[in-house]
């Protein structure tokens, strides 16, 4: 693990925003990117950026890490296909602040996400009150047309996936900025080859020079 016990005493824990989720295939982002747009006043999800929410934990030390490392770990890795399927809004009225599209019922994910969330407590954290509600977010919205929404959610509320497969969850951290989070991904569960032994956390990471797989929300 890299997050030992140091003894400077001038070292300075970092509180990072985590949470886990469920990657998604290539051509499922590819489709539900194609259904961005007509909503004026809504912020769209990039395809590289779409994913499935299983836990927001939230800020804490990076020093926690290797113990929800060594719980999620422990997780015996799913298997199982998941469709995508309707469309909803998170908010009422005025006040609608998300559009999404939802995932049938599943009892497979529903036990992933049981799984994560007793590992989470495991490691530390208090239970998510929330009940878990399964969506892939679209689009955040601030003063969203209600005529072009509504619009929006009649075309798209027979949205269904072919089957996703699901094999694997991700750790990954949120890092606020100016022009909404930016997310990177940190931790594959399984891990994946050569990450045995533990999080490939960056210190100083700095979303501005990092290439890779970051999510702009
Ligand atoms: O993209 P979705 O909606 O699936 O909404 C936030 C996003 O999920 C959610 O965590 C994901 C990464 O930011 N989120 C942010 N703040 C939250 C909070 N306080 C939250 N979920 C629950 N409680």
């Amino acid at each position: 693990m890299r997050a030992e016990p140091t003894t400077d005493s001038h070292a300075v824990s970092q509180m990072i925003r985590l949470f886990i989720a469920l990657p998604l295939p290539f051509d499922i982002r590819a489709r539900l990117a194609g259904l961005a747009g007509g909503v004026p006043g809504a912020r769209w999800v990039e395809a590289e950026d779409l994913h499935l929410t299983l836990r927001f934990i939230g800020e804490v030390d990076e020093g926690r890490l290797p113990d929800l490392d060594a719980e999620l770990i422990r997780i015996e890795p799913p298997d199982f296909s998941l469709v995508l399927d309707g469309c909803g809004q998170f908010g009422t009225g005025r006040k609608i602040h998300t559009l999404w599209i939802g995932a049938e019922r599943n009892e497979a994910l529903s036990r992933l996400q049981a799984k994560i969330e007793a590992a989470v407590i495991r490691a530390g954290f208090p239970p998510e009150p929330r009940k878990f509600s399964a969506h892939v977010t679209l689009a955040r919205l601030k003063d969203a047309n209600p005529e072009r929404l509504t619009r929006f959610l009649a075309g798209n509320g027979l949205f269904r996936s072919a089957p996703v497969p699901v094999t694997g969850f991700a750790l990954y951290q949120s890092h606020l900025g100016h022009g909404g989070a930016r997310y990177q991904k940190i931790q594959a569960y399984p891990h994946e080859d050569g990450e045995e032994e533990g999080l490939p956390i960056m210190p100083g990471f700095d979303p501005e020079e990092t290439e890779g797989h970051l999510w702009k929300v």
